[in-house]
């Protein structure tokens, strides 16, 4: 699907979703266009409770000295142990959906004489309230598995959220996208000039391949331009931001064990992650000492 442009080229479109929409479709929209408008991805409810929930530290949180993060933009970072809503965020079941199916591809090794199958898990990298203030200008366009220091085209390794907290227009800094750009190779460069906004109203989300480049847009009006951002990674990769760290063991404790596992207290096979052999689920329930004397799991590296 393409619009056309003042000087006659055609521009990629972004395409938009209903929320019951077919997986296997959103896939195909990731897999050819990197990116995708989720509309109605959060309720009012979940909304309501984000913004109540993380709404005051972003308020108190400093702005940014550097022309990357913005220096009239907010951030806040640590989300899942701000708010119990992140649950429902991470687990709307065409994001995570669509971020198994395009992230996790069976793969195998061998052990001795025997052929291995193994898929990857894939985790939580990266979490992040962002709010826009008048003022801001345009963010420098980035791929954002540039953490990585991902190699382009190939398979992806991240799909990243943006879910509007306020409406998103072009004035106000909608995120720009250059829907295509993850077949590009690592030798072209974006130009704004190829970017469209993701406009779309407050409840509606971005989906994008880590691949496909990005940035915040200008906030030319006199309101902020709110979102909540999320990024899913594969399991085999150090997380963005450290959740071992960012989110306290208690927390965690009363998440769904869904939820832990994406949150890195799991092993990906066919064994990175594990504390005294085991599975680091186990150590939720169960200290170090304890796992020691535990039968050991069906690890076929072992
Ligand atoms: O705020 C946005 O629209 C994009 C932010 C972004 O891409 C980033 O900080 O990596
Ligand atoms: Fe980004």
């Amino acid at each position: 699907m393409t619009v056309g442009t003042e000087n006659g080229a055609a521009k990629p479109e972004l395409i938009h979703v209903r929320p019951d929409a077919d997986l296997d479709h959103v896939v195909e929209i990731l897999d050819r266009e990197g990116a995708v408008v989720v509309e109605d991805f959060a309720d009012a409810t979940t909304l309501a409770g984000l913004r109540e929930d993380l709404g005051p530290g972003l308020e108190e949180s400093g702005y940014s000295e550097s022309g990357y993060d913005g220096v009239k933009t907010k951030r806040l970072s640590g989300l899942f142990k701000r708010s119990t809503q992140m649950s429902s965020v991470v687990t709307q079941p065409l994001y995570l959906g669509s971020a198994r199916r395009l992230l996790q591809k069976p793969t195998h090794c061998w052990i001795g004489k025997v052929r291995m199958e193994v898929t990857p898990s894939i985790q939580v990298s990266f979490t992040q309230a962002i709010r826009i203030d008048p003022g801001q200008g345009r963010q420098p366009l980035h791929r954002d598995d540039a953490m990585h220091l991902w190699r382009h085209p190939g398979p992806p390794c991240r799909l990243q959220l943006m879910l509007a907290m306020t409406d998103f227009t072009s004035a106000n800094g909608a995120t720009l996208v250059i829907p295509r750009s993850h077949h590009w190779d690592d030798e072209r460069p974006p130009t704004y000039a190829e970017t469209i906004p993701a406009v779309m109203p407050a409840g509606s989300a971005l989906l994008w391949q880590g691949g496909v480049y990005h940035g915040g847009g200008a906030n030319t009006t006199d309101s902020p331009r709110y979102s909540l951002s999320v990024a899913l990674d594969l399991g085999n990769l150090r997380q963005e931001e450290n959740q071992y760290l960012a989110v306290p063991r208690e927390t965690v404790q009363t998440l769904p064990e869904e939820v832990q596992r994406l949150l890195g207290w799991d092993r990906c096979p066919p064994g990175l992650g594990q504390v005294e052999t085991q599975d680091p689920h186990l150590l939720l329930e169960r200290t170090p000492q304890e796992l020691v004397g535990m039968p050991r799991g069906a690890n076929p590296l072992m």
